[in-house]
This record gives structure tokens, C-alpha cells and sequence, in this order.
């Protein structure tokens, strides 16, 4: 449809600068890696990158802790390289989308070294100070997402400040219309440079109100995310994408119902949390249950289905790889990982796929502490051993959720180095890249990157992918995953195993389906009793487009 957003009909790729390619062989990938990459990205189809943050940075949380927002740390390049990214990338209809980190800068950031230092500054109210630590139990008495209090001494200033993350991380004060004209400024900065847009760190968290203790989706959240969209992005044909770990199906359309001139869509994250351990969290996963993670997508598909719109996402930086958690990274891991894509892509939304996703890259399987770089995974290993956790039980949960999973460095080939560097990685290389790597995948038409490939242009091809309406079938079925896309007369049908073992369904009458399969061309039907091995996908397409 004409005024169909360009990135309704694109697909999402998230590139992990440090661990995506490295031109130099100083271990760290760089944008000259990514831009000899961009063939590839364009082979696979993908409409915009998702690029996670380059800025100058300390590197505590791996560059989410930025101390300069219109410099790019030179351990991945210039800001020449920089430009050429976006240029090289827009020549291959590649849009370059930056990650903007304002819910806090690093300390290193001028802004706070100059806050902390005079009284008198005017960045002092830059940040949130407090004389006394919080009361125990005060509703200002909060935890920081990496353990331990969000309130942290500050020796210069002798004041207390808040930081929701690193306690190198100072959490920015919103309430200061200044602080909050600065990123407007360097938003408008980036979009002058011709990034396609942003993914908004944390945004659920910058409307806090700390004295009674709200940190996500404080009152004046959405009023700031309409000053933004009027000072800086209004008249820019560009995407943006909240983080927001608070969204549910009532406050989502508040985000990105296009009404409201706030965001185009938000990352949410119920697929995630419902299987977390009530009180160990992520580090203690729990099984993923069918019908539950089932009724989660068809609640989002219909929260979002007249206003708003949905991201689709199994990983990012922060989470496990999707085969290793949602699939089966065993014997089963090619089909797993193309059922996993096949589900994802044929949703209403905007897919995201994380590097190495494509190719059914694993978790890193770490068996030692020393392995691990990730700030969240080292300070609970501190906090839980400390807490009488024996060491195996913490690797176990790190081995199963540790944000370093998918850190570790993209596997392009089985050689030294995985394709990745000459040089010694940051991170540990997973050993299997000697058969789990881009070139031996890419070669097999039965691989996961084909069906990527063929999902991603599907979604531009077909208007049924895109704006069809969303019917689950079966939703008590434990082993399938089975749902329908309508529009104007149009039917998909989309019937995954979601399991190792056979499974099987009989389709109600008024569910079978008699067209072609959209993967293959060929003729195909569903219709009765169904039969699917493991990790099977079937998908049929009838009625008008169905060729
Ligand atoms: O993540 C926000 C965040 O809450 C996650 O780190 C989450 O707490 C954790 O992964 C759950 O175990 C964003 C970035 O994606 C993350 O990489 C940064 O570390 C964080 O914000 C601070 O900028």
C-alpha cells in the first residue's frame, strides 16, 4: 500500500559491532568489517542494521556506557568510517539505525565529570544526586539491573547518584529540559549524517520518578517521547524501536499507535521474562511451555493488530541464541533454527535477526568464569557466590543465559579465527564454527540462511505477510505451533513442530488449506490429520497472489 512505512515491509538485522567482523586483527570487530560485510547483508535481503552502539566508550557494558555521543570509539574506527557505513550501506538500500543510550552516559561522559566536580555546573542537574543514601525499604531504595544498590557514593562531589545499571553509568535527570534539548540536538546531528533511525535503550525508563520510587513508564515518559518526535524526528522518513522490558499489550499501543507521533514500534519482552525463574530470574530459565509462549505472540499479534505495531525478535546482544533456547542446538539444530525463523517471520511485525541467527549459531557453552566478559554475569557471579552459590550452579545458569551467548564472535568460516580475525578475540570463538559458519551454511540450499533468505523477501513480496490478520489454531497443542494469516480472501497457513518428537494434528475443516507452498512454489495442502517430525514446517499459501 502507498503509505505503507518502508519498514513495515523490511527486515531488521542486529549487527554486535565488537564481535561482527574485524578488519584489523586487534581481536575487536570495526565498521570497515561491517562494510566488507554489506554484500552479504544485501544478499540476505535485510531493509536496515540495527547497530549497536560505536560511540566513545569506556567499555564497561561494551559501549551501552557512552562518553562522547558524536565521536566513535576509536577501537572501531572514525566517524570517515562511520559515514562511509552509511553511505556504502545505503547504496545496497541498507538503512544504518544507531543505538541511542539516554537513560544514562558513562561516567567518563564530560557532562559528569563536569557535574561532579562544581557545585555550580549547569550539567550538575544533568544527573540525580542525593545527599543520603536512601532508607532501607524507602520507595527510593532501588537495585541496580547489575546487582547491588542503584545508589553509589561519588568521592569528588560527596553526594550519592543514581545509576540503574554500572555504577559507571549515571542515569541522565529528564525532569531537565536542557539535559533533554542536547539529545535532541544529537539525534538531529545523526539523522543530518543519514542514519534511517534509532533503537531507543531503555526508553520505557527516562519518564522516572525516583522519589516515589517508579523507574519504567513514569508520567512524563510519553510527553517526552512527543517533544522528541517533534524536535527530531518529525519530517525524517525514519524507523525507531523502544527497549521496553515494562511493555504490555495495554501500554504498547500508547508507543507506536502513529496517532501519537511517539515511536514507530517497541521491543517487548513477555516471550522472555514468562520463563524466568520467580526468584533467580534469567539465571535460572524455565522450560519454555507451547501454549503459554503460543498465547503470548496471538495476545501481541491482536494488542497491535489496528494500531501500532509489533516488533518479532527470538535474540539480541543481551539474550541466549535462539536455537539454544527456544530450539534444539543438538542433532536437530538446522531444522529447529529454520522452524524458529519460519514461525517469527510469517507474524505481523517487523522481524529482527540477530547476527548469526541466520546460520543457527549456538550458545557459547563457557565452562569457566574466566571465559566471560559480560558486567551483568561477572557482578552476579560475585553477588551469588557470595551468596553461597557454588560455582557450578552459577555457570550452569550462565552457560544458559549469560549475555555473552551471543557475544561471542561471528562465525563466518571454519578457518582460524572463524573468518573473524587474524588476531585473538575478545571473546572466545564457540568451536563449533568448524561446521556452524556462514560459508558452509550459505552453501546448503536446505540451510537455515536460505530460509532467511526466502522468509525476508516473502515479507516484502506479500501483502498477507504484512498486514494479514492473525488466527491461531490449536492453541492447547503442546508440540505444534499452528497459525493463520487472512487478507482479502488470501490464506497462509503456517503449522511448525515445536518439538524433537513427531507430532501430529487434525486440521478442522474450515482450517484446511489447498494452494502452494510460498518457500517452494510447489503445490501443497494441509488438510485432516497432519503428520510433522521434528522441528517440521509446513506453510501454504491460497486464494489471490498464490501463484
Ligand atoms: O538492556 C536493558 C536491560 O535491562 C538488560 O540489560 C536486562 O537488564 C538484562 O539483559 C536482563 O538480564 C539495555 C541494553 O540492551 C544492554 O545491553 C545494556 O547493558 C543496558 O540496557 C544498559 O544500557
Amino acid at each position: 500500500a502507498a503509505d505503507e512505512p518502508w519498514w513495515q515491509r523490511a527486515t531488521g538485522y542486529q549487527v554486535y559491532p565488537a564481535s561482527f567482523a574485524d578488519s584489523n586483527g586487534d581481536g575487536v570487530g570495526d565498521l570497515a568489517g561491517i562494510v566488507s560485510k554489506l554484500d552479504y547483508l544485501r544478499d540476505l535481503g535485510i531493509g536496515f542494521i540495527w547497530l549497536s552502539p560505536v560511540y566513545a566508550s569506556p567499555m564497561v557494558d561494551n559501549g551501552y556506557d557512552i562518553s562522547d555521543y558524536e565521536a566513535i570509539n576509536p577501537r572501531f574506527g572514525t566517524l570517515a568510517d562511520m559515514d562511509r557505513l552509511i553511505a556504502e550501506a545505503r547504496r545496497r538500500d541498507i538503512g544504518i539505525v544507531m543505538d541511542l543510550v539516554v537513560n544514562h552516559t558513562s561516567d567518563q561522559h564530560p557532562w559528569f565529570q563536569q557535574a561532579r566536580a562544581d557545585p555550580h555546573s549547569p550539567y550538575r542537574d544533568y544527573y540525580i544526586w542525593r545527599e543520603t543514601p536512601p532508607a532501607k525499604g524507602a520507595p527510593d531504595d532501588l537495585g541496580s539491573n547489575f546487582g547491588g544498590s542503584a545508589w553509589t557514593r561519588d568521592p569528588v562531589a560527596g553526594l550519592y547518584y543514581l545509576h540503574l545499571f554500572a555504577a559507571q553509568q549515571p542515569d541522565l535527570n529528564w525532569a531537565n529540559p536542557a539535559l533533554r534539548q542536547q539529545v535532541y540536538a544529537m539525534m538531529r546531528w545523526w539523522l543530518a549524517r543519514g542514519v534511517a533511525g534509532f533503537r531507543m535503550d531503555v526508553i520505557d525508563l527516562i519518564g522516572k520518578d525516583i522519589p516515589r520510587g517508579i523507574t519504567a513508564n513514569g508520567p512524563q515518559l510519553h510527553p517526552y517521547l512527543q517533544e522528541m518526535n517533534a524536535a527530531a524526528l518529525r519530517g525524517h522518513d525514519c524507523v525507531t524501536v523502544g527497549e521496553v522490558w515494562s511493555a504490555t499489550p495495554e501500554n504498547a499501543p500508547l508507543y507506536s499507535d502513529p496517532a501519537r507521533h511517539e515511536l514507530s514500534m517497541v521491543f517487548q519482552f513477555e516471550h522472555v521474562t514468562r520463563f524466568q525463574d520467580e526468584k533467580l530470574g534469567k539465571w535460572k530459565p524455565k522450560p519454555i511451555d507451547l501454549p503459554v509462549l503460543k498465547a503470548s505472540f496471538a495476545k501481541w499479534q491482536a494488542a497491535l493488530e489496528d494500531k501500532g505495531w509489533n516488533s518479532l525478535f527470538w535474540s539480541n546482544h543481551d539474550l541466549p541464541r535462539a536455537v539454544s533456547r527456544y530450539g534444539s542446538d543438538g542433532v536437530h539444530r538446522v531444522a529447529s533454527a529454520k522452524m524458529l525463523a519460519t514461525v517469527l517471520h510469517l507474524m505481523k511485525g517487523t522481524p529482527y535477526v540477530y547476527q548469526g541467527e541466520e546460520i543457527g549459531m549456538t550458545n557459547a557453552g563457557f565452562t569457566s568464569i574466566d571465559a566471560y566478559r559480560d558486567v551483568e554475569t561477572l557482578n552476579f557471579h560475585q553477588i551469588q557466590r557470595a551468596a553461597g552459590m557454588s560455582e557450578a550452579d552459577f555457570l550452569a545458569g550462565a552457560r544458559a543465559s549469560s549475555r555473552d551467548n551471543a557475544r561471542t564472535p561471528m562465525q563466518w568460516s571454519a578457518g582460524p579465527g572463524a573468518g573473524f580475525t587474524t588476531g585473538t578475540p575478545w571473546l572466545a570463538i564457540n568451536p563449533n564454527h568448524d561446521r556452524v559458519n556462514v560459508a558452509a551454511d550459505r552453501a546448503d540450499p536446505e540451510g537455515v540462511y536460505q530460509r532467511y533468505r526466502r522468509l525476508i523477501a516473502l515479507r516484502k513480496a506479500m501483502p498477507l505477510i504484512r498486514h494479514g490478520r492473525f488466527r491461531l489454531i490449536a492453541p492447547d497443542h503442546r508440540q505444534i505451533f499452528a497459525y493463520e494469516r487472512t487478507l482479502q480472501g488470501a490464506r497462509l497457513l503456517v503449522v511448525a513442530n515445536f518439538t524433537d518428537s513427531p507430532a501430529s494434528l487434525t486440521l478442522a475443516p474450515d482450517d484446511a488449506i489447498i494452494g502452494t507452498d510460498p518457500l517452494t512454489r510447489r503445490p501443497a495442502r494441509l488438510a485432516g490429520a497432519v503428520a510433522l517430525a521434528p522441528f517440521e514446517t509446513r506453510v501454504v499459501h491460497s486464494g489471490p497472489g498464490a501463484g
